[in-house]
């Protein structure tokens, strides 16, 4: 059965002092510029919460995201990494913030976006070596599957990704995958809070 969340409010960080402060699990949202971030971030909320911009490395701040579902939840935008466009003083402040964030130690997940067309990029792999000397584990979810005929999505899923990990392949453009992504995520969310995973009758 489709699961819902209900999104209650957004909030934006642009400095350090914005973040909330550290409580209810959270699950990153991490990939290259215009990987498709947002347009997930809505699919999952069934709405459109996050801006979705055809202009890669707009954003400049941390948005989270709190849903409900049994328990409540982050999801957390941390947009595009390795801005090629912008000043050496934003990309301080802006590590700044990201380094503030991770050393809340509120994530539980991070979900690793990488376009279903190109596979791990140059971006991705270095992102990858970061994410390894975290705490939380990472999932990779490949987006915009829509882009390749379903016929190859089996062969193509297996020449990227070799782990044993669980890997989502999803459009946000048809839905594909975001179902099971979401009670992926949802039973994650339980079991880090002590549940058991299964939804209760
Ligand atoms: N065809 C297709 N386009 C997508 C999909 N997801 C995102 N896009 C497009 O890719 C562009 C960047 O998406 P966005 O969500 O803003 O990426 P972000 O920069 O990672 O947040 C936008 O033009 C979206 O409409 C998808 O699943 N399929
Ligand atoms: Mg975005």
């Amino acid at each position: 059965m489709p699961l819902q969340w209900s999104y209650e409010e957004a909030i934006t960080a642009f400095l350090e002092n914005q973040l909330p402060p550290p409580g209810l699990p959270e699950i990153t949202v991490l990939g290259r510029s215009n990987v498709g971030k947002s347009s997930l971030i809505n699919k999952l909320a069934g709405r459109s919460i996050a801006r979705s911009s055809a202009t890669p490395g707009k954003t400049r701040s941390i948005n989270f995201f709190r849903f409900r579902g049994k328990h409540a939840f982050y999801l957390v935008d941390l947009p595009g990494y390795g801005y090629s466009a912008v000043s050496q003083d934003t990309r301080r402040t802006w590590k700044r913030l990201i380094d503030a964030y991770m050393a809340r130690k509120s994530a539980i997940l991070h979900l690793h976006l990488v376009d279903f067309r190109h596979g791990y990029l140059k971006g991705d792999e270095a992102l990858k070596v970061w994410l390894a000397c975290l705490d939380a584990p990472t999932v990779t979810v490949f987006t915009k599957a829509d882009k390749i005929a379903r016929g190859r999505w089996k062969t193509l899923l297996s020449s990227y990704f070799k782990g044993q990990e669980p890997a989502f392949v999803t459009s946000a453009e048809t839905g594909a995958g975001v179902d099971d992504l979401r009670h992926f995520l949802e039973d994650y969310v339980d079991r880090s809070l002590g549940g058991d995973g299964h939804e209760e009758e």
